[in-house]
């Protein structure tokens, strides 16, 4: 098939991981034998040849788009440059700079596609992912009528004022002053896909309005990085491992917890983190005075601020580190540590919990989205137990959680041992290909869908 995919982050821009899966699919569907195009914003990465360069009206103006084409790994891929586009912040700069934007891609996106078709052809489907491509998607949707996936990954849940929507000749699409466009994606689309059944189960109020065109497609894991065979020191035990990293951090060993993720308070739990740290800190001295915590990520300043008030507080277990990490970095870590958190609001797929497992740390993570789809918990299955699951939101059930964890690895170890080795095991079913094949037959609405009245 000829695939043309639509996205606003593709590696090597990167802002989350949102990257990882658009580049995984794309290159996963170029190797199944499908032609795949890509056309992305260049956030300033101009990278291949100059093939077109296009003069589009925006907002009673004229702007001039530079097209970069370039093949990666496979994939065509295109990228939209202007002064607008260009800019390095993705989601920016501010709200008024994204929409701008996202509008820009849109009308530019259609110049593109004009200039391709005429050469080559259209395209047999339209993939486009997350709102910011659902101007592009409408407007492709409406000139060229291909039938077209609209896959989000993490809902957003904004309102657009419809001006916008007039701006790109969309205004049949916006009857209101102010426009949710995941509304709007999921309207002109033929099939929605979110990335976890437990995701698109939990957010049941917004598919349920697509109902009949919604399914989940979970997303894979590059197994070929995130692997153990690639470790600096695999030929050592991985308690070696753990001890000699702690040392390199400055920490004598102990039994090691990591957390790696943005500092935000709207998803990624690292208040009720920092705060079970403070309880168990608190109420179980002797037993933290042999836990680690490797506590990795920045965001809000305030939440840094707490996470570095730990660290200061307790030097000898708690270390913070706010600086972007090189990924085989993070490989050692994920290779060396005892276990990883996800305590994480919501999460529609989910990437910390899978790296863990690949790399034999076992996951303690929230019980929600793709965390709750993809760990097998020990409360669960202890034969097949990947994990542990606990309650989001709940930092005395994360104190019990670490105890619990910290006790087993003591008395236990060989189910830890197993437990290892079931996680390693579990990321096996959640191939890029494995989601790919999933993807083509969404192309073709040959796909079961979610559906109320059978949950
Ligand atoms: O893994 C890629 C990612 C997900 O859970 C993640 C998220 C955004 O929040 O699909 O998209």
């Amino acid at each position: 098939m000829k695939i043309l995919m639509l996205g606003f982050e593709y590696l090597p821009v990167k802002v989350g991981g949102l990257a990882e899966a658009l580049t995984s699919i794309a290159e996963t569907l170029a190797k199944l034998g499908n032609e795949v195009w890509v056309f992305t914003p260049s956030h300033g990465h101009i990278e291949g040849k100059k093939l077109l360069e296009l003069e589009i009206k925006v907002y009673g103006g004229k702007e001039k788009v530079s097209v970069y084409e370039r093949i990666q790994n496979g994939v065509r891929v295109f990228a939209l440059s202007s002064s607008l586009l260009d800019n390095k912040d993705v989601y920016g700069p501010g709200w008024e700079g994204i929409l701008s934007k996202a509008v820009q891609f849109g009308k530019a996106s259609v110049g593109l596609l004009n200039f391709l078709i005429e050469k080559e052809g259209k395209p047999d489907v339209l993939h486009f992912h997350d709102w910011h491509t659902v101007f592009a998607g409408a407007l492709i949707k409406k000139y060229f009528q291909i039938p077209a996936v609209f896959t989000i990954h993490r809902l957003n849940k904004s309102k657009v004022p419809a001006y916008y929507f007039h701006e790109s000749h969309l205004s049949e699409l916006a009857p209101y002053t102010d426009i949710d466009p995941e509304y709007v994606g999921a309207y002109i689309a033929d099939v929605v896909t979110t990335v976890s059944k437990s995701y698109l189960w939990e957010e049941w109020n917004f598919y349920k309005n697509f109902e009949g065109k919604a399914t989940h497609i979970y997303n894979g894991i590059a197994r070929d990085f995130w692997n153990e065979e690639l470790l600096e020191n695999r030929d050592l035990p991985r308690e070696e491992r753990r001890r000699k990293i702690l040392e390199s951090l400055g920490l004598s060993d102990g039994t090691t917890f990591m957390f790696i993720g943005r500092f935000d308070r709207g998803q990624k739990g690292i208040d009720t983190l920092l705060r079970a740290i403070e309880l168990l800190a608190q109420s179980y001295p002797s037993e933290f005075s042999k836990m680690r915590f490797l506590i990795i990520g920045k965001g809000d300043p305030e939440l840094e601020s707490w996470a570095q008030s730990l660290a200061t507080k307790y030097p000898e277990n708690v270390k913070v580190m706010t600086e972007m990490l090189k990924r085989e970095f993070t490989r050692e870590l994920y290779g060396s540590v005892d276990f990883v958190v996800v305590p994480s609001y919501f999460e529609p797929f989910g990437l910390v919990q899978m790296e863990a497992m690949c790399l034999g740390a076992i996951p303690i993570g929230s019980a929600v989205g793709g965390i709750k789809d993809t760990i097998i918990s020990l409360d669960e299955d202890e034969e097949n137990a990947t994990g542990l699951l606990v309650p989001p939101r709940d930092p005395s059930a994360l104190v019990q959680a670490f105890l619990r964890m910290a006790k087993l690895k003591e008395e236990n170890p060989q189910l830890i041992e197993k437990m290892r080795q079931n996680g390693k095991r579990r990321t096996a079913e959640f191939t890029w290909e494995k989601a790919c094949r999933r993807y083509m037959r969404a192309y073709k609405n040959d796909i079961d869908k979610a559906v109320d009245f059978l949950r």
